[in-house]
């Protein structure tokens, strides 16, 4: 594959900051050359920047809601032109930066006359309206944009919703009421970690891929870092204990790859700040050259507490 890692240091996405050095910490813990490694040529083509905007002024509900849009627009942009050329990774960057990228991967799937399937790793749906969220926090919001099931104000209208039964999240623990009652009304696939602890994490990814083989999709992945247990993926701003272990996290991975129908992936809320040593943006990267197929005879042993 042509990897194309796409720096998106989205930071406007909630209140703590620390995500704008995401992409950095990804590159300095060697996802380059993780994935050259593996047989993969990689184009770092360094990071988006946001596209002009009025500043914000503080009023309201939302948080920067005039620098989020137009990081949506950018990314929007560099999403569709990096997916005509290759498999974009895209470096966040909080999830706010999934209303871009999302965006813009659906955009050109709709070129190709492809359905978009999304697999959305993550401990929170994200999937509040602008009326609907309390926090004000738009890292809260993108899959309620990009599948287009409420009017996001001034953000850029989206042409290709991705419907909400082609999008599958895996490792729910911390749903809002409103979201949880918005999602009840569509056909989100949707599996929290009770259901993962009773049926294991294989089987409801399997038959997600199997529908997206199916139906000769694409799909796009977004791995939150607080999809994972706090206690191996500390650097992230909204840790919720109960979340995946390093090897749940591998064995998605590694069968996403085995599948071959990954197009795109968000490597999500990664507050290099927040951790010791990198040891969340080494795990990350271990996780993203699982998902571009390193295998466990080798992958090389790493100690996280030296
Ligand atoms: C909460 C937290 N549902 C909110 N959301 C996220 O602020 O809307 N935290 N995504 O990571
Ligand atoms: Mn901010
Ligand atoms: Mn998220
Ligand atoms: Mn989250």
């Amino acid at each position: 594959r042509h990897c194309i890692l796409v720096g998106a240091p989205v930071d406007s996405g909630k209140r703590r900051t620390g995500c704008l050095m995401g992409p950095d910490a990804y590159r300095t813990a060697g996802l380059a050359g993780a994935l050259e490694s593996l047989g993969h040529t990689v184009e770092d083509i360094g990071n988006v920047t946001p596209a002009p905007h009025a500043p914000d002024d503080g009023a309201g509900k939302l948080h920067e809601p005039n620098l989020t849009r137009a990081w949506t627009e950018s990314l929007s942009e560099a999403a569709e032109a990096a997916m005509a050329r290759g498999m974009p990774i895209f470096l966040g960057g909080d999830h706010a930066l999934a209303l871009g990228t999302v965006r813009g991967v659906a955009n050109h799937a709709a070129t190709q006359e492809r359905p978009l399937f999304v697999l959305w790793l993550d401990a929170h749906s994200d999937y509040h309206s602008l009326e609907s969220t309390d926090s004000g926090n738009l890292h809260g919001c993108p899959v309620r944009y990009f599948t287009k099931q409420a009017q996001f104000d001034t953000f850029p209208p989206v042409p290709n919703p991705v419907p909400p039964e082609n999008v599958c999240m895996i490792g729910l623990r911390s749903v809002d009421t409103a979201e949880r009652e918005a999602m009840e009304k569509v056909g989100i696939h949707r599996h929290d970690m009770r259901d993962i602890d009773e049926n294991g994490i294989a089987r409801p990814l399997s038959a997600f891929l199997e529908k997206v083989a199916a139906q000769n999709g694409m799909l796009h992945v977004s791995l939150d870092v607080d999809f994972l247990d706090p206690s191996v993926a500390p650097a992230v701003g909204t840790t919720v204990p109960g979340g995946a272990t390093v090897r749940e996290g591998h064995l998605v991975c590694e069968i996403l790859h085995d599948s071959g129908l990954m197009t795109s992936m968000d490597l999500v809320e990664l507050n290099p700040f927040l951790d010791e040593r990198g040891r969340t943006a080494h795990l990350m990267v271990d996780l993203c050259a699982s998902a571009m197929g390193r295998r466990v005879f080798d992958r090389p042993t790493r100690s996280y507490n030296t």
